[in-house]
């Protein structure tokens, strides 16, 4: 296989639901694939379903600017010129509502939500310069970012930064190449619910009789955002399973 010509996507949080399905969605259509992620092994079984060359992995703890920075530098030249960023590894800690929460899993929600996404970002625009026109980030906010819920609090607001990040983003890149797209999905089935809640059973319950998004979802409407004509911008993108309605805001009576 000669990948010498193809397109590159860097994806974070690529061993799981959404980054996982959009790795293999670019790999079968032969874009060359950064796979990046804290799970080594997941990272390996990917990159064997694919041939050789065509997935570089690089084990990456976003809360840790070191090795952002390191696993970055290290690119290879095969894979160092960037069409799109998928700034999408993150997760949400807890569903209690304030005071009963943990400052320790804020901080992990705001080191990796936020922090995790911003050094990527600016490590990552030399590498998105290079490829000129038709680059793109796409960052992934939550309607969780919009609409509120209680236990939501700071997962949401980790994710209304995303919005505002990514079009405050698209203002300082004007006059470039590089689109900007804000991602905000709402109830989709992944690792999501069990890395929040860490419990099997609490994950089954949410989703039990009813269709929520599945990662192929997502990995698709990605596709679609990085494969515009180089003059077209989609700002924002929010998406919901039929299932789920945005509600009217709650009255507490009596
Ligand atoms: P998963 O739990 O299935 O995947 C999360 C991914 O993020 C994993 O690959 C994980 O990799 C990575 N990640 C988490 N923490 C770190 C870290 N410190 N360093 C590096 N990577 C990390 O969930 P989803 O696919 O659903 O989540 C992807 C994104 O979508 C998240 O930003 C989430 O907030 C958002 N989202 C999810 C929705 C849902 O309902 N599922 C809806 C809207 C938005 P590893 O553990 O190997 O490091
Ligand atoms: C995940 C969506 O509504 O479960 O971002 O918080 S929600």
């Amino acid at each position: 296989h000669d990948f010498s010509d193809a397109r590159t996507i860097f994806i974070t949080g690529a061993t799981s639901g959404f980054g996982a399905a959009t790795a293999r969605l670019f790999a079968q259509n032969g874009w060359k694939i950064v796979a990046t992620g804290r799970r080594e092994e997941r990272l390996k079984d990917l990159q064997s379903e694919f041939p050789e060359g065509q997935v570089h992995i690089v084990q990456m703890d976003l809360t840790d600017e070191a090795s952002i920075k390191s696993g970055i530098n290290a690119l290879p030249e095969s894979h160092s010129t960037v069409d799109c960023l998928f700034n999408n590894g993150g997760l949400a800690l807890g569903v209690d509502p304030v005071p009963n929460v943990s400052r320790e899993q804020w901080r992990t929600m705001i080191d990796t939500n936020i922090m995790g996404v911003l050094d990527v970002t600016l490590n990552l625009l030399p590498h998105l310069k290079k490829a000129g026109k038709g680059a793109s980030i796409v960052n992934v906010g939550s309607i969780a970012g919009s609409f509120a819920y209680p236990g939501g609090n700071v997962y949401g607001a980790t994710k209304a930064f995303t919005h505002q990040f990514s079009y405050n983003l698209r203002s300082d890149l004007a006059g470039g190449d590089i689109r900007v797209t804000s991602l905000e999905p709402g109830m989709a089935k992944s690792e999501f619910t069990l890395v929040r809640t860490g419990s099997e059973e609490a994950n089954e319950k949410l989703y039990e009789d009813v269709l929520p998004l599945v990662p192929q979802d997502i990995a698709e409407i990605v596709w679609f955002l990085a494969t515009r004509p180089a003059h077209v911008n989609i700002n924002c993108v929010e998406v919901m399973p039929i299932a789920q309605t945005p509600s009217a805001p709650t009255i507490t009576r009596g």
